[in-house]
C-alpha cells in the first residue's frame, strides 16, 4: 500500500484513481500478508507438543516455520461434570478441552486425527485456523478405528477454536469436542511468567443441575439454550480446588481464552484483576485496561495482566448465575508478599459476596417484630419453614439443599449440622465464618445473619432438619430464644 501512498503525490487525480482501481483488483486476488505466510519454506519437521488444560506447550520462540506433525486421538469417555454427576464426553485427546496445539505462522501442519476404536461414532475436526473448505472437516471425517490426515499451512497469526464438524454437530460440541490451536507470529508472542488454557463450555443434561448419577444429553435443553451447567475445562470443578492455577506477585500471566459453546457467549472477567492487554477475539488488536471481556462461542481472546497482590483471584463468566449457580467459576491463587499501597484491604479466600458482612447497617434480630401466626403444628412448621427456607437460604444453599461446591457448604445430609443444633441456630441468627467443614470439604467463607424472628428461625431449621436425610430434629421457638440469650 506504501507504493499507492507515493504515487498520489506524483500523479494527477485521473491516474490516481486509475491506480485505486488496479490495486483494489489485486486485493481481490490475493492480499499482500497472505502472500508472504504462504510463500515461507519449510525445511524441517517435527512432532507437535499437545499439552491438557490449564497447561500450554512451549512457546516457539524464534523457531523456523516447520513441517509440524499433530496426532490427535479422539477418545469418549466417562468423566465428573461435578461431584456425584457423571457424563460421557467425547474428547479431542482425551481432555475437555481438547489438547492445546501451538504453532507458528507459515508451518504446514500434518494433522492426523485417528478414531479409537473402542468409540462409538464417528467424528471429524473444524480448524478455524484452516483456511480451507470446511476448516478441515471434510478431509478428516472418520470412523471408529480408522485414521485420517490431512495438511494445511497457517497463514493467519491468532489463537483459534477447534471442534468437531459432525451430524448433529452442536451435540458434538456439546459433548466437549472442542480445544485450542494457536498460531503465533514470526518470532513468538513476548515472553511472560506464566501461561494457562481455559475454555468454557455449556453443558445439558436430562435430570436438573446438581442431579446425581449418570447423566445423559438433553437436546431440547440444548435447542432451548437452557443450559445446567456453564464450566470452564469441562467440569464444574476444572479450575477450582486442586485445579487451580497459580502465580506469584510480580509474575506476568498470559491466559488462552476459549468458547466452545455450544451456544453462550462468555463476560470473561477475573475478580480483583484488569487485563492490562485483550489481544481481542484472538486476533492481532491489542486492547488495554479492560475488565471484562466478550468471548463469542466458538472464539477465543487472549488475556495478560501481571499480578501485584496476593490473595485468590475468582475467574467467571460475569452473566453471574452461570458463575455461582452452573459453575463458571475458576480460581487463580496468587502467592506472594502483599503490597498495602495496591490493595490494603482484607483479602478473603474465593468467594465474591456482593453483600459482605458488615456493609449495611441492620436492625439485630431482637428487634424484629414476632409478627408471624405461629405454627400450631409440625405440618405447619414444614410448609411455614420452607417458605422461609425458598425467600431466605435458596439462592446459597440451593433447592435441594445441596449447596455449591467450594462456595456453599451443603445443608443436605450435612454432618455439620446434624451434630450440634444450637451451633446452627447461631450461625443463622448471628451468622457464620471463618473455617468450617462440612461432609469432609473444607469451607471458609462468610454466612450474614439472616433476618428473620425466632419464631421463622424454629421454622426454616425444623425444616432443613426434617429433609434431604437430616436427623429429623425439631427445633421451637425457645431453642431460638435461648441461643439468642446466650
Ligand atoms: C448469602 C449466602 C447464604 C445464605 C443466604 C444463607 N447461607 Fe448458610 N451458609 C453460607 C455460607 C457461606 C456458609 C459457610 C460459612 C463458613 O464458611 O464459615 C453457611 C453455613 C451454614 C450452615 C452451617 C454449615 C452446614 O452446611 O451445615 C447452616 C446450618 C446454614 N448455613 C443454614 C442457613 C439457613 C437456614 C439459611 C436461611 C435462613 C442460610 N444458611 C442462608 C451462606 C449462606
Ligand atoms: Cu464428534
Amino acid at each position: 500500500m506504501k507504493i499507492q501512498k507515493n504515487m498520489k503525490r506524483v500523479y494527477p487525480l485521473i491516474l490516481l484513481l486509475g491506480v485505486t482501481v488496479f490495486s483494489i483488483g489485486c486485493m481481490n486476488e490475493k492480499s499482500p500478508k497472505l502472500a508472504t505466510a504462504a510463500d515461507i519454506n519449510v525445511t524441517q519437521e517435527m512432532v507437535a507438543e499437545l499439552t491438557a488444560p490449564p497447561h500450554v506447550p512451549t512457546p516457539v520462540g524464534k523457531r523456523k516455520a516447520k513441517k509440524l506433525k499433530v496426532n490427535m486421538e479422539i477418545l469418549e469417555l466417562e468423566g465428573e461434570l461435578t461431584s456425584g454427576v457423571s457424563y460421557v464426553y467425547w474428547t479431542f485427546g482425551g481432555s475437555v478441552p481438547g489438547s492445546f496445539i501451538r504453532t507458528r505462522v507459515g508451518d504446514e501442519v500434518e494433522f492426523t486425527l485417528s478414531n479409537h476404536p473402542d468409540n462409538k461414532l464417528p467424528h471429524n475436526i473444524d480448524l478455524h485456523a484452516v483456511t480451507g473448505p470446511g476448516g478441515g472437516a471434510e478431509s478428516s471425517f472418520v470412523a471408529p478405528g480408522f485414521e485420517k490426515t490431512f495438511s494445511f499451512k497457517t497463514l493467519n497469526p491468532g489463537l483459534y477454536v477447534y471442534h468437531c464438524a459432525t451430524a448433529p454437530v452442536g451435540m458434538h460440541i456439546a459433548n466437549g469436542m472442542y480445544g485450542l490451536i494457536l498460531v503465533e507470529p514470526e518470532g513468538g508472542l513476548p515472553p511472560v511468567d506464566k501461561e494457562y488454557y481455559i475454555m468454557q463450555g455449556d453443558f445439558y443434561t436430562k435430570g436438573k443441575n446438581g442431579e446425581r448419577g449418570l447423566q445423559p444429553f438433553d437436546m431440547q435443553k440444548a435447542v432451548d439454550e437452557n443450559a445446567d451447567y456453564v464450566v470452564f475445562n469441562g467440569s464444574v470443578d476444572g479450575l477450582t480446588g486442586d485445579n487451580a492455577i497459580t502465580a506469584k506477585v510480580g509474575e506476568t500471566v498470559r491466559l488462552y481464552v476459549g468458547n466452545g459453546g455450544p451456544n453462550l457467549v462468555s463476560s470473561f472477567h477475573v475478580i480483583g484483576e484488569i487485563f492490562d492487554k485483550v489481544y481481542v477475539e484472538g486476533g492481532s488488536v491489542i486492547n488495554e485496561n479492560i475488565q471484562t471481556t466478550l468471548i463469542p462461542a466458538g472464539g477465543a481472546a487472549i488475556v495478560e495482566f501481571r499480578v501485584d497482590v496476593p490473595g485468590s483471584l475468582v475467574l467467571v463468566d460475569h452473566s453471574i448465575f452461570r458463575a455461582f449457580n452452573k459453575g463458571a467459576l475458576g480460581i487463580l491463587n496468587v502467592e506472594g508478599e502483599e503490597d498495602k499501597k495496591i490493595y490494603s484491604g482484607e483479602i478473603r479466600e474465593g468467594i465474591y459476596l456482593p453483600e459482605g458482612p458488615g456493609i449495611q447497617s441492620m436492625p439485630t434480630t431482637a428487634e424484629l417484630a414476632e409478627t408471624n401466626v405461629p405454627a400450631k403444628s409440625f405440618d405447619e412448621q414444614m410448609t411455614f419453614g420452607k417458605q422461609v427456607y425458598m425467600q431466605n437460604c435458596f439462592a446459597c444453599h440451593q433447592s435441594e439443599g445441596q449447596g455449591i461446591p467450594n462456595a456453599f457448604p451443603p445443608l443436605a445430609n450435612s454432618d455439620y449440622l446434624n451434630a450440634d443444633v444450637d451451633r446452627a441456630i447461631s450461625a443463622v441468627v448471628n451468622g457464620l465464618s471463618g473455617e468450617i467443614t462440612v461432609n469432609g470439604d473444607t469451607y471458609n467463607s462468610v454466612m450474614t445473619r439472616q433476618m428473620i424472628s425466632s419464631e421463622e428461625v424454629a421454622n426454616v431449621l425444623t425444616y432443613v432438619y426434617n429433609s434431604w436425610g437430616n436427623n429429623k430434629q425439631v427445633v421451637t421457638k425457645d431453642m431460638v430464644e435461648n441461643v439468642k440469650n446466650k
